[in-house]
């Protein structure tokens, strides 16, 4: 069976991680069974949060797992969508993992103390003392420079929230009145927003960018049904 290496449960959400949530979600979508690994990225292939085991493969980062997956077990997203769908899934996809994370990334790293105190308890909290304060200083550090080299790092607070808003509102309108970003079937895109939006509008960060998002009522009923569907065991809180 799959093992998928993650961080723990928190928030009621599946998971802090935008793209361990994006992955679980995959795996529930396509009815793919799995077990949980809890981890930190520290023991990961390539540092970076989550990873699989499938017998004796191991995979890392979520684009080639689910590249993976669909190759060894069945692409459903190609049954079910036409190139030119397929194309526009792929820039939506990419939108929200290659720049409204970042803006996300920005709120829970480099905003306000209290954003990082939730933060930090949340990821350290299961260290012993000396270790979780030194692994939190560092980890800081390193991802606020990531955050800089994305380059939104370099933007002021206005204009990064300007941006990430942006996003929120090209994903509102292009989701509209539909069941899921493709249609009527869950795709993996649904995968990829479902885990950058419900840790964006449902996680205990609070920004301009989640105020934006919970003002987009298809957004938050969209995250909700997704949650209700996909991880029925989890209840709504809408942090
Ligand atoms: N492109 C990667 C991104 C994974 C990623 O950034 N994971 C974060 C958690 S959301 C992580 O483990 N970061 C640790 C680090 O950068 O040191 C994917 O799709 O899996």
């Amino acid at each position: 069976m799959i093992k998928l290496h993650q961080f723990a449960r928190t928030w009621g959400i599946p998971n802090l991680s935008h793209f361990c949530t994006k992955l679980e979600t995959y795996l529930r979508i396509n009815k793919l069974p799995y077990t949980i690994v809890e981890t930190l990225p520290l023991k990961a292939p390539r540092g970076k949060l989550p990873y699989i085991e499938d017998g004796d493969q191991k995979f890392s980062d979520s684009r080639v797992i689910v590249n993976y997956l669909k190759a060894t077990y069945g692409d459903n997203d190609t049954a079910l969508l036409s190139p030119e769908q397929q194309g526009i899934a792929r820039a939506y996809e990419r939108l929200l993992e290659e720049h409204l994370y970042w803006a996300s990334m920005f709120t829970r790293w480099n905003y306000t103390d209290e954003n990082w105190q939730t933060n930090k308890q949340a990821i350290f909290s299961g260290l012993p003392p000396v270790a979780r304060d030194l692994a939190a200083t560092i980890y800081r550090m390193k991802i606020k420079s990531q955050i800089k080299g994305h380059g939104l790092g370099r933007l002021t607070q206005e204009e990064t929230f300007q941006l990430g808003k942006e996003d929120i509102e090209s994903l509102a309108n292009f989701l509209g009145t539909k069941p899921y970003f493709m249609g009527k079937s869950p795709t993996s895109l649904d995968a990829s927003a479902y885990g950058v939006l419900v840790n964006t509008l449902g996680c205990p960060i609070e920004s301009p960018l989640k105020n934006y998002a919970l003002g987009k009522q298809n957004l938050v009923d969209y995250c909700q049904r997704m949650q209700a569907e996909f991880f029925p065991e989890l209840p709504w809180g809408g942090n």
